[in-house]
């Protein structure tokens, strides 16, 4: 007979994490005009014109740009509502979301 005693491995939580919060990101292409971009970004996301020319612009000289943070649900919701927008024009331009740290 062994001797040897087990520890639990687990404990049980006792506090509630908080849904981590998501962040919708704008991707830059080629093809997509500027003003669209702005348009969708008024549109879906509440900008202003400058807010949105300045995100607009980030994504394009960088490659990418965090438009906002949302609850995963709505985050996901608005991402693939901007990105219906293009679409619905026959524009590739892209909304993607992935969970904050
Ligand atoms: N790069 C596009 C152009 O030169 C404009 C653009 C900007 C497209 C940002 C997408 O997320 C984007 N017409």
């Amino acid at each position: 007979m062994s001797n040897q005693t087990t520890k639990p491995r687990t404990r049980t939580r006792l506090k509630t994490e908080r849904p981590r919060l998501h962040k919708v990101i704008l991707l830059n292409d080629d093809y997509t005009p500027r003003e669209f971009v702005v348009l969708v970004l008024k549109g879906e996301f509440r900008m202003s014109e400058e807010h949105a020319h300045q995100v607009m612009l980030t994504a394009h000289r960088k490659g990418a740009c965090v438009v906002a943070v949302y609850a995963r649900d709505i985050a996901e919701t608005k991402a693939t509502r901007a990105t219906e927008a293009g679409r619905a024009k026959g524009y590739p331009l892209m909304f993607t979301t992935e969970p904050e740290e």
